[in-house]
């Protein structure tokens, strides 16, 4: 049976350029505030915190003319972000990268796709994050990962990192959908992509789904990333995000799901992303996401 690695690399990306709303550059310090790394080290980990990697934000929004906003900002952090969880790959440590808004995907899964070609994703999100510059509503960039990962969209964003290994489609799986624009459903029916939406997690229950989500990906791949919109959480749960939507995961919904994860043993690396504590209270959001951290590293397990 597989095991995840002893060593874990903490890697801060604190970019909220991606996002329409400031507050989430602050999201990697919040969360290291509520404990994160002695929670880990806790469970018997190594645990090396490799601090922020190099980002700089603007203030305020900009809508851009060709709807990619604050392009060269999200792109350079991204880079900056590539090369650090390529660096810790190579190192052997498994990278948990803490957001930042969630257009960081980009960099952190690129340099994963880099060390594991057939790498599967499961994406929780109340979103799709699968727009290109032609399909968003907004310009937003975090709306865009997943689409660049896979090749489509601006050049610019699917250039970024290796551009060799690309995200494949069927290793992707959606976990906690209900905010999908009209251009993202068409892409993700066209590509068949496999999505659990918020009907599927209160219909099947989410025991149910992630099973499913986890044999679908096993199926195909040994190694599994976990990207983790604290958005796809309820927001009574999560208020320390910028775009929410009601009716999302509770909180032990989330940790069983993440738990299923770690007792696969093959997750190779991982990002908590859209903390945003201007919007928080008491800093509750990130409390949230260190305890679902440690969910996902297998806590709890015996
Ligand atoms: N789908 C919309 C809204 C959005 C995406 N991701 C977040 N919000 N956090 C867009 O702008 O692409
Ligand atoms: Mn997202
Ligand atoms: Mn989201």
């Amino acid at each position: 049976n597989p095991k995840i690695k002893d060593q874990i690399a903490l890697i801060g990306c604190p970019l909220d350029m991606g996002a329409s709303l400031r507050g989430g550059r602050l999201g990697p310090e919040a969360v290291r505030l509520a404990g994160l790394e002695d929670r880990l080290k806790k469970i018997g980990y190594h645990v090396t915190d490799h601090g922020d990697v190099e980002v700089h934000n603007g203030y305020g929004h900009q809508r851009a003319q060709d709807n990619l906003n604050h392009l060269a900002m999200v792109k350079e952090a991204n880079e900056h972000l590539y090369e650090k969880v390529d660096q810790v790959l190579d190192e052997g440590a498994l990278p948990l990268v803490l957001g930042g808004d969630h257009s960081i995907a980009m960099g952190t899964i690129k340099a994963s796709l880099n060390h594991y070609p057939d790498l599967g994703v499961l994406w929780f999100d109340a979103h799709g994050d699968i727009n290109t510059d032609q399909t968003s509503p907004s310009g937003n960039i975090h709306g865009m990962p997943v689409a660049a990962l896979m090749g489509y969209g601006a050049s610019q964003l699917v250039d970024l990192g290796q551009r060799d290994h690309l995200l494949k489609k069927e290793n992707l799986v959606y976990i906690g959908s209900r905010d999908l624009d009209q251009g993202e459903r068409k892409i993700i029916r066209d590509l068949g992509i496999k999505v659990f939406t918020m009907h599927e997690v209160d219909a099947l229950g989410a025991q149910e789904v992630i099973r499913e989500a986890l044999d679908y990906l096993t199926a195909r791949t040994d190694h599994i990333h976990v990207s983790f919109d604290m958005d796809v959480l309820d927001p009574q749960v999560a208020p320390g995000t910028g775009t929410k939507v009601p009716g999302g995961m509770a909180y032990r919904e989330g940790r069983l799901c993440l738990e299923c994860v770690a007792q696969t043993g093959r997750l190779v690396s991982c990002e908590f992303v859209e903390i945003n504590p201007i919007l928080d209270h008491e800093n509750k959001t990130a409390q949230t996401a260190v305890s679902l951290a440690g969910s996902l590293l297998g806590e709890w397990l015996i």
